[in-house]
């Protein structure tokens, strides 16, 4: 559709000017234009029809081996003073970065088509909701985009001739010379991949990598680094957290968003199968809450996105069971194996597999020394889809918030949970926050580091100004403001097995967290806040040792102080930006563990 915004005209045609495609399309975000660029996909082979019968209209790709996951060495904040990126964010000047950017750009999209994607994150007419325009050359981005996003037409129509848009750049970063010929994922070497944000501007650059939050640029790009930064700007907030409906036996229902780092467990709680009887889990969103303060004084959440890309190894019909059937059809799998009767299949899928093709596109039997799904492959899946998706998903006001969680992967320490003693200690309990990382980022190695609100790659500004943002969004809720709990489902034995067998069993955890906020049910007090003392926490019917009960429960103050010793000479790295509000909380926790 043609656009009447002449920002957007002027945008489109100078990317073209310099990134020099064959040809230029608007995507129009209907049914007949996915159908058509899939195709072409498999027709180049790019993408992988699966068998109809097993999988109606979902569609298989393998990346370049080099090209799996987010790549937090290469991503930025560009904004005049560094001191404003902070620590935690990798700098560039601007104006270098983005001279740099422009050579790199410069002529990149030869032989190929530049793609116009007009984008709402949000409902669209959302007063919470923002519009962006990703243009790029991977028509992959643009299928995922349409499902992942509200796209096409009706965005340039809620545009209109002067509406404000986020303009979001992305290049695969793989000219084609006349005649040469394509590769099915085309990408650039790592030394010339940037995911840049330009905060300043609202402005974001992406060269080099087709692979999610590098790639769809409305994600991690736009709806955390971008809005997080707006969001303080404007007194709101854009966190990583999935936002879930619990209804309990009475019918009450109370609204969760948790903060857990990638490849952490959100797209897993987000869906849960509680099974405590009577209790019931609806899904509202698995990665990203955008909230504000509404007239009633309490916090609104809305998902951003309209879709789910998810983390593949470990989604079983057991510990999964809503999100398997959200990508029952309709899909698009990435770096998953192909099964011999043209299905996909990934390790902890839970159905047997004697033969496949492997993620690298080579033979594999459970002989194999490798994988057949890379650790961070994902499905794409549509929301609208997941069997327990929450009526009110959608809706343009959002969700009221009762209880914040945050956790992360902790195989030592930390408990199985624990309650903040008031709003400022849940905030230090975030800032504080730490998880052994995972394969959703390249480059990040296997440790424990600290990674505060879950927002430690995501927060696009200095994180010390985040934690201020936090305790001024606690003063303005008040009484109002959620109750804050910290969870760990990862802790293990010193065999290495779970000890918490996690998935649909968190739901008794959420049961005493939601009977804290209605005062109906006991905790202790420890010096690291309120605990489940023995029979507060629901365990009927489940079959769990009692040692194992009492380790997942016991503060070892030992470790703890450690622990907090270590989270000292991380905030030491802040400065004077450090708030004093976490630092009297620090020392407050110090006393208290002795
Ligand atoms: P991103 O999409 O990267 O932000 O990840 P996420 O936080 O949504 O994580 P997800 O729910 O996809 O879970 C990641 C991995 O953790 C999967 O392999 C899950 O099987 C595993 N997992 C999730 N919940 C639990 C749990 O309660 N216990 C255990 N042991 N593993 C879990
Ligand atoms: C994450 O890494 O937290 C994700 C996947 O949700 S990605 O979209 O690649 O950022
Ligand atoms: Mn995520």
């Amino acid at each position: 559709m043609e656009t009447k915004n002449q920002k957007l005209r002027e945008w489109v045609a100078e990317v073209e000017a310099m990134c020099q495609p064959d040809r230029v399309e608007w995507v129009d975000g209907s049914t007949a234009e996915y159908d058509r660029l899939m195709q072409l996909m498999v027709d180049c082979g790019m993408a992988t029809k699966l068998n109809e019968q097993k999988r109606p209209n979902s569609f298989a790709f393998r990346s370049d081996p080099s090209d799996v996951a987010r790549v937090e060495n290469n991503t930025y904040i560009a904004c005049k003073n560094q001191e404003d990126a902070g620590p935690t964010n990798n700098w560039i000047d601007p104006v270098e970065l983005k001279k740099t950017m422009t050579e790199l750009y410069t002529g990149c999209m030869k032989g190929r088509t530049m793609y116009v994607i007009p984008f709402s994150m949000g409902p669209i007419g959302s007063p919470i909701s923002k519009i962006g325009i990703e243009i790029t050359d991977s028509p992959y981005v643009v299928v995922n985009m349409h499902i992942m996003t509200r796209a096409g037409d009706k965005v340039i129509e809620a545009l209109g001739e002067d509406g404000e848009f986020i303009p979001c750049l992305h290049s695969i970063g793989a000219p084609l010379a006349e005649g040469q010929e394509d590769v099915p994922w085309p990408c650039a070497p790592i030394e010339e991949k940037y995911i840049a944000h330009f905060p300043e501007e609202n402005l974001i650059w992406s060269y080099g990598s087709g692979y999610g939050g590098n790639a769809l640029l409305g994600k991690k790009c736009l709806a955390l680094r971008i809005a997080s930064n707006m969001a303080r700007e404007e007194g709101w907030m854009a966190e990583h957290m999935l936002i879930l409906r619990l209804t309990n036996p009475e019918g009450h229902r109370f609204h969760i968003a948790a903060a857990f780092p990638s490849a952490c467990g959100k797209t897993n709680l987000a869906m849960l199968q509680a099974t405590v009887p009577g209790w019931k889990v609806e899904c509202i969103g698995d990665d990203i809450a955008w909230m504000k303060i509404g007239d009633d004084g309490r916090l609104h959440a809305i998902n951003p996105e309209s879709g789910f890309f998810g983390v593949a190894p470990g989604t079983s019909d057991k510990s999964n069971p809503m999100a398997m059937r959200s990508l029952d059809e309709n899909s698009i799998f990435t770096n998953c194996a192909l099964t011999d009767d043209g299905d996909i299949w990934w390790e902890g899928m839970d159905v047997p597999c004697d033969h496949a093709i492997d993620w690298k596109n080579n033979e594999w039997t459970p002989e194999s020394d490798n994988v057949a799904a890379h650790a961070n492959a994902r499905f794409t899946a549509p929301a609208a889809q997941c069997p327990v998706i929450c009526e009110d998903w959608e809706d343009p006001a959002g969700v009221p918030i009762d209880v914040f969680v945050f956790g992360g992967r902790r195989t030592q320490t930390v408990p199985l949970v624990t309650q903040a003693l008031d709003f400022d200690h849940g905030v230090f309990m975030g800032a504080m926050a730490a998880s052994e990382t995972t394969a959703a980022a390249l480059d990040v190695g296997q440790k424990l580091r600290r990674d505060p609100f879950a927002m430690l790659p995501f927060c696009g500004y200095n994180m010390a100004d985040y934690w201020t943002h936090w305790f001024a969004m606690g003063d303005k809720l008040g009484d109002k403001a959620p109750a804050v709990f910290y969870v760990n489902w990862f802790r293990t034995s010193k065999e290495g097995r779970w000890l918490w067998p996690g998935f649909g069993e968190n739901s008794r955890v959420l049961k005493w967290m939601c009977e804290r906020v209605e005062g109906k049910v006991g905790a202790k007090e420890t010096p690291i806040g309120h605990m489940p003392q023995d029979g507060d926490l629901d365990l009927s019917g489940l079959d769990i040792a009692p040692e194992d009960v009492t380790e997942l429960l016991t503060v070892d103050a030992g470790a703890f102080k450690e622990d907090l010793a270590d989270g000292e000479a991380y905030l030491a790295k802040f400065g004077d930006k450090v708030p004093e509000r976490l630092r009297a909380q620090l020392e407050a926790q110090k006393t208290r563990l002795g």
